[in-house]
């Protein structure tokens, strides 16, 4: 049995149960992480020495980042669904890999402003300054998604087959054009747009990603 610990609210913990979902694997999962805890006690931070979530445990195998838990399921327990989510071919494989690395140096630091000034900060307390230039930033990260996903058409991020690209992207597209997080100024970016609503159509999407953002 797989073992997922973090709380369903981390945008790294959905990425890693959006990928269980479509690989059809079941897990178990244990809340941790913000009011949950956790991450402090040293049982924990044996398994992650870095306090965060999402942590996979896989029998005597312990994997923490969670894009490299979501090459691992679908290298190790995904078989031909893996394979497509993360293709063999070193080109294209490489290209989702460009993906999920510029998803955690560039897109997350970029938006991260954002998300949590609307959606963890009360009205009260927020800087929107602050917001505003996290939007700025971010609007500059989905500038370079639009362009690519105009460019080929999609219908994914890569062109024609989903991957973990998408899974990855997508998660953080959800904070971007969730209603939480609407701020006026907000660039409209048609092909992002088709991109986003087309990942409705997945049921890891909607299990995962559909409930308010918290
Ligand atoms: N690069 C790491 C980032 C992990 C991370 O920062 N997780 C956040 C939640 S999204 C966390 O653990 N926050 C502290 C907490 O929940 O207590 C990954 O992708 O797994």
């Amino acid at each position: 049995m797989l073992t997922v610990w973090g709380r369903r609210n981390s945008i790294n913990v959905i990425k890693v149960l959006w990928g269980l979902t479509e690989l059809g694997l079941p897990c178990e999962r244990i809340d941790a992480g913000m009011a949950f805890g956790r991450v402090n006690d040293p049982d924990y931070r044996a398994l992650n020495p870095n306090g965060r979530v999402p942590t996979l445990v896989d029998g005597d195998y312990v994997l923490w980042e969670s894009n490299a838990i979501l090459r691992y399921l679908c290298m190790r327990h995904g078989g031909a669904k893996g394979l497509a989510l993360y293709p063999a071919d070193p080109g294209a494989r490489a290209s989702v890999d460009r993906w999920l690395d510029w998803q955690l140096s560039t897109l997350s630091p970029a938006e991260r402003g954002l998300f949590w000034g609307m959606v963890r900060t009360p009205p009260e307390k927020r800087d929107m300054a602050q917001v505003r230039a996290a939007m700025q930033a971010a609007a500059e990260c989905w500038a370079i998604l639009e362009a690519q996903l105009a460019r080929h058409g999609g219908p994914y991020v890569e062109g024609a087959a989903f991957t973990l690209a998408d899974i990855a992207l997508g998660a953080y597209a959800r904070r971007w054009f969730g209603e939480e997080v609407r701020i006026e100024g907000m660039p409209e970016f048609p092909a992002l747009r088709a991109w986003y609503e087309r990942l409705g159509e997945h049921e890891g999407f909607r299990l995962w990603l559909g409930p308010r953002l918290t």
